[in-house]
């Protein structure tokens, strides 16, 4: 609350529509008493008896998180000393916003990204609508309870996207609009089935990156059916936060095609700044910097009138006005801001109810509202102490004793009309927030592994290539769901040939000027609604946030889509927050990353990846894979696309490479299973067997060529072929675990394969990558290891002379091997 918006400077005074001039306006024509907004099918309706019954419901939810977050840190049996934590604040702040929203103008189809701090509200406004029981919220951050961020995967209730590293649920929004668009386009959602997707952010949010990457994707893809509703506190995590960026946000989004709503007074304080003397406490309010408003919001209403009868000491009118309130109704009308204001903020949602623009909304809110550390600056992570929590028990009316009972001390006729009003709202509607997408018949790896069978050598990334372009020409189901995405190295992945077959995804179609020009070109960029490919810009982040909800679609939507996305491997990190957020929510998708490793070569160390094996094996619900040969490759996409729908299933990460390599004559198929496994022996080791090597991916030939020389002297020596140290890993772990707690008694696969040696024998590992993703297999029946990666930043140069310097040529592998011999 800068003087910014009072100096008369203000950019946007034209073009960002302050809510209360639309709110003026239409006053006028309405009825004074009955509030009503009156709508089309595409709106809602809110009656006006109603205003007040949301009124006591918000009430209610704000009791009820607060009384959940107080039971949790204070009530509770603590065994750790460890503080609970939880956030009154952050949730006072935002229960006007979610009683409007959730009691109101929510329907069935729409779907909701919550302030992850705002989770104990969330589940309030559940347990409400009878979805979430009182045994979670009384276990609400215990293990088995109510998880303290929203989760889809682990919360009972119906989390529609989980949250909690800020600003990811913000462009998931985003993202899951445009894959309602994407299968709209093809029938799939029917236009009156159409959801919004609505994220509910604090302010502080609206500094990460990861929201202007997704607000410039969504508008090049024109995405539409999206909210962003910003609790607009001033306050982060730290303290009170300038308010210099106000303007400026609603700048950023009309220049990206939102409309912006901003709610920054209430009805209380329109009405009263129409008085004499109002004017002055408005601009009092705008010019006013926001440290000092919060610090004021503090201490209430004595330190409201003592500041301000000082500043306005000239002003008669405005000095009468203050005097006309006592000190409880002034520090109300100076802190009642829009974002808490039950109509201020159904007007706005009904008003963005009537078209499908994407909305920005500024709703100005206190953090804290109404809690006895509103405002102030350490409140964050602030707790009522038990008198303080008791005190707003008996202002809310609740009966000590029934602090679980969310009408407690509501009288009988008001209570029925609360629970007729949560019954008849439209979201009471919502059965199937789960939703289920019939089984697709996937290709089998035989169908796959024709593909890229008869060639001589090539590279994974090829084999990648031709096995997304025979999709591309099936005429099966399962072709016309696969979808796929890449930031803008859709090409040079290699996915050309299969979006020259399925065209690009726009909602408007736009033909390919060159093709249509009849200027050579070898790929085809043609866009329209049939499209089966989703080009992204640069920003890797988007790329994840898409197949987060591009791989949700079959919960989401009720239907299965297969997302194949491709990016550079180094580039993961880029992305790692969003990835990882996306295998949190279990969205499902195939990730292909290529090229990879040193043998990128020429493109030196910053394109060089060197620990994207670790980010494989360390992340939940991903399975990571680093094929060698192009058969390999074909077995594990046809593995990958199964598992995209598997009940118990999950996403798959492929590590690809460039490198033209011959390609294994295969004497049988039993290397298929040991592939998907994780591991199988290209050579048996002889039972003597006094040394193995173990190599993954593109550095099998120099493995080869070592195992060659290696013969020359030790003719018992094996040579294993890791495809995934991930998943031979999990799997190794997962079996010791489960001999020790009782569970399965099994060997695994790891365990297997190094079997077949002698317990003496030694292992010398190598891959274009952290050593460590393999140097671990030592472990497994305590043999000598010498593990052979890039430990230091690679650089430009050719093959031969690169993996001569890091060592992973056939040379360094015969010297380890030396090393474990003598
Ligand atoms: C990526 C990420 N960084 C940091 C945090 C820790 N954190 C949680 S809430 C918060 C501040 C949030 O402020 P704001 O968005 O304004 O929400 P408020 O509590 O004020 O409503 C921070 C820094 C986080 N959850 N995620
Ligand atoms: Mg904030």
């Amino acid at each position: 609350m800068t003087g910014e918006t009072s100096t008369g400077k203000d950019p946007l005074a034209n073009r960002v529509r302050p809510a209360y001039e639309a709110v003026r306006t239409r006053r006028a024509v309405m009825p004074r008493e009955t509030f009503r907004v009156d709508m089309d099918d595409a709106g809602f309706a809110v009656r006006g008896k109603d205003i007040a019954l949301l009124r006591r419901i918000e009430e209610r939810v704000l009791w009820l998180a607060s009384w959940t977050i107080h039971n949790a840190n204070h009530l509770r049996e603590s065994r750790d000393g460890l503080k609970v934590g939880g956030h009154q604040a952050s949730c006072a702040s935002m229960t006007t916003l979610m009683t409007a929203l959730y009691f109101a103008a929510l329907r069935p189809q729409d779907r909701v990204a919550v302030k992850p701090h705002a989770s104990p509200v969330f589940h309030a406004v559940q347990h409400l609508y009878g979805r979430q029981s009182l045994d979670q919220l009384q276990r609400f951050r215990a293990l088995g309870g109510a998880q303290s961020y929203p989760s889809r995967t682990k919360d009972q209730d119906d989390v529609d996207f989980s949250t909690g590293s800020v600003g990811l649920g913000v462009a998931m929004t985003a993202f899951a609009s445009l894959t309602q668009d994407y299968l709209a386009a093809r029938g799939a959602v029917k236009p009156d089935a159409m959801g919004r997707m609505i994220s509910l952010l604090g302010d502080a949010e609206l500094d990460e990156g990861n929201i202007y990457e997704a607000l410039i994707e969504a508008c090049k893809h024109d995405v539409r059916n999206t909210w962003w509703i910003v609790d607009y506190n001033r306050q982060s995590l730290d303290a009170t936060t300038s308010d210099r960026m106000f303007t400026r946000y609603g700048e950023i989004f009309e220049a990206a095609g939102w409309t912006v709503e901003t709610l920054k007074w209430s009805k209380r304080q329109r009405e009263a700044f129409a008085k004499s003397g109002g004017a002055a406490l408005q601009a009092w309010i705008e010019s006013a910097p926001n440290d000092l408003y919060s610090a004021l919001t503090y201490q209430g209403g004595a330190a409201w009138r003592e500041r301000l009868t000082a500043d306005l000491a000239e002003d008669k009118p405005a000095l009468a006005l203050i005097a006309s309130y006592d000190d409880e109704e002034l520090a109300l009308l100076m802190t009642e801001l829009g974002g808490h204001c039950m109509e201020t903020v159904l007007e706005a949602f009904a008003r963005a109810a009537e078209d499908d623009a994407p909305r920005f909304f500024i709703a100005y809110t206190v953090k804290g509202w109404r809690l006895p550390f509103q405002g102030h600056k350490d409140n964050h992570a602030g707790l009522m102490n038990p008198s303080q929590i008791a005190e707003l028990r008996q202002r809310l009316g609740v009966a000590e004793g029934e602090e679980w009972d969310i009408l407690s001390g509501i009288a009988d006729n008001e209570a029925t009309a609360i629970r007729r009003l949560v019954e008849t709202a439209p979201f009471a509607g919502r059965t199937d927030g789960r939703k289920v997408a019939p089984r697709v018949v996937t290709p089998s790896a035989e169908t796959l592994l024709k593909a890229v069978e008869g060639e001589g050598e090539q590279s994974t990334q090829t084999a990648f290539g031709k096995v997304m372009f025979e999709i591309a020409k099936g005429q099966d189901e399962f072709a016309g769901r696969v979808v796929t995405t890449s930031p803008d190295v859709t090409v040079s992945t290699n996915l050309g040939g299969f979006v020259n077959r399925r065209g690009v995804f726009h909602r408007r179609a736009h033909e390919d000027v060159f093709k249509s020009r009849r200027i050579p070109s070898a790929q085809v960029w043609s866009m329209a609604e049939t499209g089966q490919h989703v080009e992204l810009g640069i920003a890797e982040n988007n790329l994840f946030i898409a197949l987060a909800a591009l791989g949700l679609s079959a919960p989401l939507f009720g239907e299965r889509l297969f997302p194949v996305g491709t990016l550079y491997d180094p580039f993961i990190a880029r992305g790692l927050d969003a990835l990882n957020y996306a295998c949190y929510q279990d969205a499902r998708f195939l990730l292909v990353a290529t090229p990879s490793g040193l043998t990128l070569a020429p493109e030196g160390g910053a394109h060089q990846s060197i620990g994207t094996p670790l980010i494989g094996m360390s992340q939940p619900g991903l399975d990571s894979y680093e094929p060698a040969f192009a058969d390999e490759t074909a077995v594990l996409m046809a593995h990958a696309f199964e598992r995209i729908q598997a009940e118990q299933g999950g996403s798959t990460y492929l590590r690809l490479s460039t490198r033209v390599i011959a390609q294994p004559q295969r004497d049988d198929g039993d290397w298929k299973a040991g592939a998907v496994a994780g591991g199988y022996w290209l050579r048996r080791p002889a039972a003597d067997a006094r040394l193995v090597l173990v190599y993954s991916g593109a550095i099998a030939p120099e493995a080869l060529e070592a195992f060659e020389q290696l013969l020359e002297d030790e003719p018992g020596a094996g040579l294993l072929a890791v495809t995934s140290p991930d998943v031979l890993h999990a799997d190794w772990t997962a079996a010791g675990r489960a001999r020790w707690t009782g569970g399965e008694a099994r060997r695994s696969t790891a365990e297997t394969l190094l079997d077949a040696l002698p317990q003496a024998a030694s292992l010398v590992t190598v891959i274009d990558g952290s050593p460590a993703a393999l140097s671990w297999l030592g472990s497994v029946r305590g043999q000598r290891v010498r593990a052979l990666g890039m430990e230091s930043f690679g650089q430009s140069g050719d093959l031969p002379d690169l993996y001569a310097k890091y060592r992973l040529d056939a040379e360094a592998i015969l010297d380890a091997c030396a090393d474990l011999l003598v």
